[in-house]
């Protein structure tokens, strides 16, 4: 570790290590785990066979994943190297060695959490059909992390030069006093931070942790699944995406002086815009725009869909990795659309390499 090195995006979420069945096998254990084709979830008693299951008996690909440490990739994807650091707790063991390989490849700092054996780095089986992908997880390390590797001379120094801040949805089954401790000092100092919904399970069973979180956050990304599972949560039920969109900017903030942004992704569909208060300021709604605004994604060809792991996670670190360099809303959406397309061409969370200009 050089002393030089201060990264401006510090993110933090699940260390993972994904295990992809192809969709050729997927359907027999999406039925025999009785797992829905499309979905994120924690594995319950009756999931944890799957893990030696399928990689005693299906044909499987490993991929460094993790949906926060996939956006810290893609960040780092459009950024000079060291640009990123992503904080999360780990085992100390093979699967640890192959994320860390990836990210230091890929230009990202890792600032794990160590976990003495016999704890074990967490994993995610990933269950492709067709274009969906059911993702299975045991967080094993990755919920042992705790406040105190915060303090830690090295992550305090990450945390104390970035000037924006990436938290995985996903880390606020655990993680909230952490994710609230990084997100209340950026907050107060001006700093941005950006939260991931990650999933529908957060905002329908974590949605108090959401709740605590939300006021420190200046840009909120979801899914159209997530935003609608947010809606039903909070008692709005059938409200449109773009009015969820709307009431979630608007709902309180502690740094006041800067708008809040929420981003809705829908797949192949257009991506959502809404801002508490629309200016000139980079990053932004222009007061000349909709708001919220509507941002067409360029649909891509059965043939050209490699599998979608990962897809949503890359449009965040792309975006948020446009947003570090200054750019405007347009421009970060449209990176944060590039990489996403990007990685729907590749096997898991993966970006091209050599990189391809975006
Ligand atoms: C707490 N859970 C369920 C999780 C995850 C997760 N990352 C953090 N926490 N469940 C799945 N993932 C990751 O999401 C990526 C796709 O968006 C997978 O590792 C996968 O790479």
């Amino acid at each position: 570790m050089s002393a030089q090195e201060s990264p401006i995006i510090v993110c933090i979420g699940n260390p993972l290590l994904d295990i992809q069945v192809n969709p050729q096998q997927g359907p027999k254990y999406l039925e025999k785990y009785e797992l829905k084709s499309n979905d994120a979830i924690l594995a319950e008693e009756k999931h944890m066979p799957i893990y030696d299951d399928i990689v005693a008996n299906a044909d499987v690909t490993y991929v460094a994943g993790g949906a926060a440490q996939n956006s810290a990739r893609a960040a780092s994807y459009v950024l000079p190297a060291k640009s990123v650091a992503y904080i999360g707790s780990v085992g100390d063991d093979d699967l640890k060695n192959t994320l860390q390989k990836v990210n230091e490849t890929e230009g990202v700092i890792s600032a794990y959490q160590v976990q003495p054996a016999p704890a074990r780095t967490g994993a995610c089986a990933v269950i492709l059909s067709g274009h969906d992908r059911s993702l299975c997880t045991t967080l094993r390390a990755a919920e042992m992390f705790t406040p105190s590797h915060l303090s830690e001379p090295t992550v305090a120094k990450y945390i104390a030069d970035a000037k924006f801040f990436y938290i995985g949805g996903f880390f606020l089954t655990h993680g909230v006093e952490s994710a609230l401790e990084v997100a209340k000092a950026a907050s107060s100092k001006g700093k941005t931070v950006v939260l991931n919904l990650s999933a529908p399970f957060i905002p329908q069973f974590f949605k108090v942790q959401l709740e605590e979180l939300l006021p420190h956050v200046d840009v909120l990304i979801g899914n159209e699944s997530e935003a609608a599972a947010y809606a039903e949560a909070a008692g709005m039920g059938s409200t449109p995406l773009a009015q969820v969109a709307t009431t979630l900017a608007a709902s309180s903030k502690s740094n006041a002086s800067r708008p809040r942004l929420v981003i809705i992704t829908q797949g192949a569909d257009s991506t959502l815009v809404a801002s508490s208060s629309a200016s000139a300021s980079p990053g932004n709604l222009k007061p000349t725009d909709e708001n919220p605004k509507t941002f067409p994604v360029s649909k891509l060809s059965d043939d050209q869909i490699v599998d979608t792991n990962g897809a949503g996670d890359m449009f965040a670190g792309g975006f948020l990795g446009a947003l570090a360099q200054g750019k405007s809303l347009d421009e970060c959406i449209e990176v944060g659309h590039k990489l996403g397309q990007l990685c729907v061409g590749q096997i898991g969370p993966k970006l091209p390499y050599p990189k391809v200009n975006v």
